[in-house]
């Protein structure tokens, strides 16, 4: 699937904006076809939003189940003879579409894109009724899991992950058209051989028998560097500009699909020349090592939620700049695709996650009365939710396949690894990963709870992502028995000869709190805290990245461990640096180079 675009035979309408909105909690809106006009009793809602911080209802706010969203769009006139497209960049958790009171297609999954053809049931020139049911019930068979359990105040939702379950439209909605002979997928693998790029293409066009496939390849300016013929092939770009951290510099390739001379359809992908490779405890980005700074990030805002916005997106970035950050975890889940696009553009890298959080009944289970489970077990995280996971892993990855910015596929968040259900349940998902693409670095990123020489699953990785918490969770307040405690671990993994990322440490911090001698969740703490965990890193050659835990505080379940939400931002939820924010900022300004 390829995403709109505004082409030379290709154009797109937003339809996001304000929808009429309606929660189902009866679930009636199926059996009353609430798809076949105007939503009865509707309010407003905003797209992209997610619907949880704009009522001031707690019902509303906490509220699972179906979801209603309509609107009248008129589908562009000049469309005729064209194929008509919607396009949905998510919804939380699943969604499913009626256009004209038809259903056209559902979806299970709630940040990844789908869509579906509707020529047939609207009219080029006339209004068409779209209408969304969203639903935001997570089960054992949804990525990320949930539950639904009976309490004395009725049914609530209950889930294993640290971040508040926004759900709705968070991302733009869109129509489109394109010719019924179509451009339907592109991939694009680079290679470097001396100061040649060398570009492997792969294009699938759709009822294109008989219509021949041109790409041609730009440089930033414009300037056609290479052409090729054929749905299949390779380019070459002489001289070419490589992208690297830092230096987001990007090819543009066109493919069309031609009658003839005559241009039946073309498309733009953005691409840069890069390699990426593990080799023995380094990551290379072409050929160079380099050492990851930054941070696990979340998409959350204060009302918006988990809606995509491009306005906070700069500031997000304007803040990662300023600290020096050159990479972020796309923390737990994948994010808008206008974020890669600027991860893209300004040479970030990624660690692209999947939705896979919360596969670990360990984390938060069973405390104070509440119900314990079992992980992976036929009533739980069970074969079917291995299939759904793994086609969530196949679809990240033909959404993102063709980023730059992305190095590293990260498979799964926190998930119990130290059994042998862990065991069997990864192993394959390594290799459907591996499968999509053999091109980048697959991993996962193992909790405390599975040290080293527990962990049943990093010896599928090809490098080691680590979340600890030494001086936080355990040594609370002791930094000098924490440094000694995560040393110990350390050399364990690095023993292991692979390259290993620190993909969270972090403190939780009151913003204005502060404590001398420092105490946890004193702005103080947070800082020294951040200084041991970075002498333990220096200290170990194989450690090739370190991305703090958060970037910005954000909003989760409420719990006696959560003031307002997880504060362990370096910056406030608006975006504010807290006093670790410089120590980060003088540290990774500096620039740390490792000799492994
Ligand atoms: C973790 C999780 C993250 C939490 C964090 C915390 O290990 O991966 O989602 O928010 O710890 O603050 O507890």
């Amino acid at each position: 699937m390829l995403r709109p675009q505004d082409t030379a035979t290709r154009e797109r309408k937003s339809i996001s904006g304000l929808w009429q909105f309606r929660l189902d909690a009866d679930g009636a809106g199926r059996s009353s076809e609430w798809f076949t006009g105007p939503l009865p009793e509707a309010r407003e809602m905003a797209v992209p939003a997610s619907f949880n911080d704009l009522s001031t209802d707690e019902s509303v706010r906490d509220y699972f189940g179906d979801i209603w969203y309509s609107r009248m769009v008129r589908v562009p006139r000049g469309w005729a003879g064209q194929r008509v497209i919607v396009h949905l960049e998510s919804a939380t958790h699943r969604g499913t579409v009626w256009v004209n009171g038809t259903e056209v297609v559902t979806h299970q999954g709630g940040y990844l894109p789908f869509e579906a053809d509707v020529t047939e049931l609207v009219t080029p020139g006339e209004e068409a009724r779209v209408t969304i049911c969203v639903n935001n019930t997570l089960s054992f068979q949804t990525i990320p899991p949930g539950v639904i359990e009976d309490t004395s105040s009725g049914p609530k939702q209950r889930y294993w992950h640290d971040f508040f379950n926004y759900a709705g439209l968070h991302r733009d909605v869109w129509l489109y058209s394109r010719p019924a002979a179509h451009v339907d997928d592109i991939t694009l693998v680079t290679d470097i051989d001396g100061s040649t790029g060398v570009v492997s293409y792969r294009t699938d066009s759709v009822d294109a028998d008989g219509l021949r496939t041109v790409v041609v390849v730009r440089d930033s300016e414009g300037r056609e560097v290479a052409t090729a013929e054929g749905a299949e092939g390779r380019v070459e770009i002489e001289g070419a500009h490589l992208w690297a951290p830092g230096d987001g510099y990007l090819y543009d390739a066109e493919v069309r699909l031609l009658d003839g001379d005559t241009l039946v359809d073309s498309y733009h992908q953005q691409f840069g020349v890069r390699t990426v490779r593990v080799d023995g405890a380094r990551l290379l980005v072409n050929g160079e090592p380099v050492y990851l700074t930054g941070f696990g990030m979340h998409e959350d805002h204060v009302t918006i939620g988990k809606a995509h916005n491009d306005a906070l997106m700069l500031r997000d970035y304007e803040c990662l700049t300023w600290i020096g950050a050159n990479s972020f975890r796309t923390s737990h889940y994948p994010y808008s695709e206008r974020v890669l696009d600027y991860a893209d553009r300004h040479g970030f890298l990624v660690i692209d996650e999947t939705p896979a959080v919360g596969l670990n009944m360990g984390l938060g289970g069973g405390i104070f009365g509440g119900q314990g489970y079992t992980t992976y077990s036929p009533e739980t995280v069970n074969d079917e939710t291995q299939q759904v996971h793994a086609q969530v892993i196949r679809d990240l990855i033909a959404r993102d396949k063709n980023h730059p910015s992305v190095v590293v596929w990260s498979i799964a968040n926190e998930p119990e690894s130290e059994t042998e259900g862990a065991e069997n349940y990864f192993r394959p998902l390594f290799d459907v990963a591996r499968e999509a693409d053999p091109t980048r670095p697959v991993s996962f990123v193992n909790v405390m709870l599975a040290p080293y020489g527990k962990c049943r699953v990093a010896q599928f990785a090809d490098l080691i992502m680590l979340n600890r918490y030494y001086g936080w969770y355990v040594n609370t307040g002791d930094l000098e028995g924490a440094e000694i405690a995560w040393r110990e671990e350390m050399a364990g993994w690095a023993s292991e000869g692979k390259p290993i990322i620190i993909t969270e440490y972090g403190a939780d911090t009151m913003p204005g709190l502060h404590q001398l001698p420092a105490q946890p969740w004193s702005e103080e703490y947070q800082a020294a805290y951040l200084e041991m965990n970075e002498r333990v890193f220096d200290a170990f050659p194989e450690v090739v990245g370190e991305q703090m835990w958060n970037f910005a505080d954000f909003s989760t379940t409420s719990g006696i461990m959560r003031v307002g939400g997880n504060k362990k931002g370096a910056f406030t939820r608006d975006r504010q640096p807290k006093a670790a924010a410089f120590h980060l900022r003088e540290r990774w300004t500096r620039g740390i180079t490792k000799s492994a």
